[in-house]
């Protein structure tokens, strides 16, 4: 098999840039590990910036979207007595979309047949073979059968674990990380959400995150010990957690209902660089990885596609290089302002377990800040709704 572009994972990254590629008449083939039903039962992101949006928009997929999603002009911070509100249309003149990830993904994957991308699900043992060549390739299993998939480049949208990251030698690239002393523990439930906007809270008993995925469907986060089982929290355990954390206004408005799902996810920092070596390029959590906490995981990877799409675009149509020369330096200068963004609400938002009174006393002081300061209000805004491109 050969086409021009080879995309490893069929992840939000991995099927954008397999829409954006195919859009300008490029050939793509995708390898994905997992069936296409565990793909989307993977429960993550749920707040998309407007670069994600209007991807989804130019790509036509976005009907969808603008149907189901809500489109929000505000979240709060709670910092256990208040609650804060951050005007983000009002400051930005921008909102940002609550649409989960498994629906961008559902939309994206069901369109892949009828635009001739060939999305081969179940793939095992995908290896990649000469990246520093004009001629790599990718080998990999299917039903018990070797198959060989020959491209001009190949694009590694693999996620933190997958193989394209570990294929560029040590020697080459330079790993950041952050690996934060606690997790979250989600829950989703078919339950009115607690308050119309997203609301992040410190307290004293740890954050704690109010967000939704519908009118009648919603999403709660607490942070917890990394040593923290899923067995430790059973429903009504988090459901009291949560109307502590959430404070008193928002606490006393939680529905409860059963989980539909319930998971830890731990917390990190991650950036790997540089993110492309020969003919092979990183896009998405294969490359970085930042805390939930600003909602921009997701986000990071629709502008990393954004930009390699160009470049590839470029290579393929009017046969300049410069674009797919420079797309590591691109794309990291917006991946590092969000990471800057995403440590500092995290750090902002949590309570340490090593953390002093001084630390707790810069949290406290830096709320108060954001609630009395336009300034700082802005500053909050303008990186949750996105960096432009
Ligand atoms: P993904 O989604 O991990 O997809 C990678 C795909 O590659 C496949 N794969 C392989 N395929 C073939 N061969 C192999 N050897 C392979 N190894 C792996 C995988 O099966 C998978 O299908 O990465 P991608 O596409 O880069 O997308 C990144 C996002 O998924 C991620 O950044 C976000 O979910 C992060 N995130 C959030 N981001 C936001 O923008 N807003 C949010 O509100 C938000 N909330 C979250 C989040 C992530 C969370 N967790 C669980 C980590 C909330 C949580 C709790
Ligand atoms: C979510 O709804 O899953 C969500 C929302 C905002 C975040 C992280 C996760 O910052």
């Amino acid at each position: 098999m050969k086409s021009d572009v080879a995309i490893i994972g069929a992840g939000p990254a991995g099927l954008m840039l397999g829409h954006l590629l195919r859009k300008a008449g490029i050939d793509v083939v995708i390898l994905e590990r997992q069936s296409a039903e565990y793909v989307l039962s993977r429960i993550r992101a749920g707040v998309l910036e407007q670069i994600t949006v209007d991807l989804m928009d130019e790509l036509g997929l976005g009907a969808r979207m603008h149907k189901k999603g809500l489109p929000h002009h505000g979240f709060y911070l709670a910092d256990g007595e208040r609650l804060i509100r951050i005007d983000i249309a009002e400051l930005t003149g921008k909102t940002v979309m609550v649409y989960g990830q498994t629906e961008v993904t559902r939309d994206l994957m069901d369109a892949c047949a009828e635009r001739g991308i060939e999305v081969v699900y179940e793939a095992s043992d995908v290896t990649l073979h000469n990246i520093e060549s004009d001629a790599p390739y990718l080998t990999y299993k299917k039903d018990g059968a070797e198959y060989r998939l020959d491209a001009r480049f190949i694009a590694g949208c693999d996620g933190f674990h997958g193989p394209s990251r570990k294929a560029i030698p040590e020697s080459v690239g330079r790993t950041f990380e952050r690996i934060y002393p606690f997790g979250w523990l989600g829950i989703l439930a078919d339950v009115p959400p607690c308050n119309e906007e997203l609301i992040y809270a410190n307290h004293d008993r740890g954050f704690a995150l109010g967000s939704m995925r519908s009118k009648s469907r919603s999403r709660y986060y607490v942070q917890v010990p990394l040593t923290d089982r899923i067995e430790d929290w059973p429903d009504d355990r988090l459901w009291d957690e949560l109307a502590m954390r959430l404070g008193p206004e928002a606490g006393a408005s939680i529905t409860r209902g059963p989980a539909l799902e319930k998971s830890i996810a731990p917390l990190r920092s991650f950036v790997f660089e540089p993110m492309q070596l020969g003919s092979l390029f990183l896009a998405g959590d294969a490359a970085h990885i930042v805390p939930p906490t600003g909602a921009k995981g997701l986000n990071l990877a629709s502008s990393d596609v954004a930009y390699l799409s160009r470049a590839l675009i470029q290579f393929f149509k009017q046969g300049t290089e410069e674009g797919i020369a420079s797309y590591s330096k691109t794309a990291l200068a917006r991946v590092w302002k969000s990471e800057r963004f995403s440590w500092s609400l995290t750090t902002l938002m949590h309570r340490f377990p090593d953390g002093d009174a001084f630390g707790r006393r810069m949290q406290v002081a830096e709320l108060d800040y954001i609630a009395s300061s336009r300034a700082a209000q802005t500053a909050l805004a303008e990186n949750y709704i996105g960096l432009p491109l």
